[in-house]
């Protein structure tokens, strides 16, 4: 139950979910500062204006991580602070990610660096957001000024944390910011999110030092079909095709996949017109890796009325339902499926010959402090078993190369708020003082060990 050699085992984190300080060092405000203060759009009131103070405690997390074993450390730069307005480099808020990545390497961890996960700096969406093209350009400067800043020490980049969420979420069903219902907008988000990774990639590679990695954290839902009619296959591929294809297939060099835009076709065209000449070969840059953020499977049936909207809010899926998960459940509703963990990662090791990493994986449970403990036997397991995936993928021939537990710290959920623990280190948020659970010191014995326990 070896991991290869060299394997990254490490934990996640998220800027606006963690970091707090959100008027410090000259940060300008983001789209989730804007959204989290509107009333009803995030449970409880809540927002990241303090998170888990990372900002000024990161040092300490830093610490616990090292301490567990872990090797490397997944985080974000927001935007917003290193841009206040979005164009204006400011050197406070690239010093916070100095130091950061500063402490980082003296504990000798692995800094995994993602240029976004989802705040956009409010200016940029006020000039229109991630609908209007040039918000492209934009972030392939704003990633050449972090490149510049940190690439002397940092060889690991990611671009974009799921496009599908930042796009579909943030401007379909509104649910995330900034809030915008209307897919035919989000389907031009999209493009201009998948143009930005390759536009950022590009730019990226060409000022590459050597040890330098690309890549980009796509999360991906299989669609188990619950049944096997030729309605329930296409209702899978249905799913299948908005949720994952649509997003894998341009980054692969293979363009948008057909058939999901002749699904998409009614949603008014913008999206067409919005794809320009050359636009499939700038999505197409090479990246030196494929992040893989994976939490759960969608079982999907079809509806009797093929015209019904689907009860799962995307572009282009109509007369299918998306069913409650079978099983035990995380707290977040969410189906524990291992396996599917293991044929996606076969799959995307098949289909795109690249290396892989889990970029996150894990589970929201109801977490208890008991004498300084928390005994999380349910996330523990949640471990175990999808750790027992990655390998069985890893025997039968995916070049797997590391995994994000998502999440180091009990974090800011966004919609939910602070109702959903992810941590490997629980956080009260009334004290800010964090407790390893047993999930964070279980993973942390099983990199030391860099396999799982017989
Ligand atoms: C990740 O996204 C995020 O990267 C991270 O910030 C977050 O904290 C973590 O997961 C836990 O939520 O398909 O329309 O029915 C999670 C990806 C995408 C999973 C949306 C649930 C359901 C929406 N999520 N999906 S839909």
């Amino acid at each position: 139950m070896t991991f290869p050699t060299g394997f990254l085992w490490g934990a996640a984190t998220a800027s606006y979910q963690v970091e707090g300080g959100v008027r410090e060092g000259g940060r300008g405000p983001s789209v989730w500062d804007t959204f989290a203060a509107v009333p009803g759009k995030v449970a409880g009131g809540a927002s990241g204006e303090i998170a888990c103070d990372h900002y000024h405690r990161y040092a300490a997390d830093i610490g616990l991580l090292a301490d567990l074993g872990l090797g490397a450390y997944r985080f974000s730069v927001a935007w917003p602070r290193v841009m206040p307005d979005g164009r204006t480099p400011s050197a406070a808020g690239l010093a916070f990610y100095d130091r950061l990545v500063d402490e980082l390497l003296r504990r000798d961890v692995v800094p995994v660096l993602t240029l976004y996960h989802w705040d956009l700096p409010q200016a940029l969406e006020d000039a229109g957001g991630w609908p209007l093209r040039d918000t492209a350009s934009r972030f392939a400067e704003y990633a050449v000024v972090v490149h510049d800043a940190l690439g002397d020490r940092v060889d690991q980049w990611t671009t974009i944390n799921e496009p599908f969420c930042a796009a579909f979420l943030g401007y379909g069903s509104g649910v995330h910011a900034p809030g915008v219902q209307d897919y035919d907008t989000a389907l031009v988000a999209a493009h201009h999110l998948l143009l930005a990774h390759g536009l950022a990639t590009r730019a990226l590679t060409s000022r590459a030092r050597p040890g330098h990695e690309f890549s980009l954290a796509l999360n991906f839902a299989p669609a188990l079909p619950d049944g096997t009619s030729p309605a329930h296959l296409e209702a899978a591929r249905k799913f299948d095709g908005i949720h994952n294809r649509f997003f894998l297939d341009p980054v692969l060099g293979r363009g948008y996949p057909p058939d999901v835009l002749a699904d998409v076709a009614g949603h008014g065209g913008r999206f067409a017109a919005s794809v320009r000449d050359g636009d499939t070969d700038t999505i197409a840059a090479a990246i030196d890796w494929l992040g893989v953020n994976y939490y759960a499977p969608a079982r999907v049936t079809p509806l009797a009325d093929p015209l019904a909207p689907s009860n799962c809010p995307l572009p282009g899926l109509r007369g299918l339902d998306v069913l409650p998960g079978a099983g035990p459940l995380t707290a977040f509703g969410w189906e524990q499926s291992p396996s599917t963990l293991t044929s996606l990662l076969e799959r995307l090791s098949a289909e795109s010959g690249l290396p892989l990493v889990v970029a996150e994986n894990g589970a929201s449970f109801v977490d208890k402090v008991v004498s300084g403990r928390v005994h999380d036997a349910a996330r523990v397991n949640y471990f175990l078993e999808h750790l027992h995936a990655v390998h069985a993928a890893i025997r039968a021939g995916a070049d797997v190369r590391g995994y994000f537990a998502w999440s180091l710290l009990d974090n800011f959920e966004w919609a939910m708020g602070y109702t959903q623990r992810f941590g490997l280190i629980h956080v009260d948020f009334e004290t800010q003082v964090r407790t390893v659970k047993d999930s964070g010191r279980f993973l942390g014995r099983v990199a030391r060990a860099n396999a799982l326990p017989e």
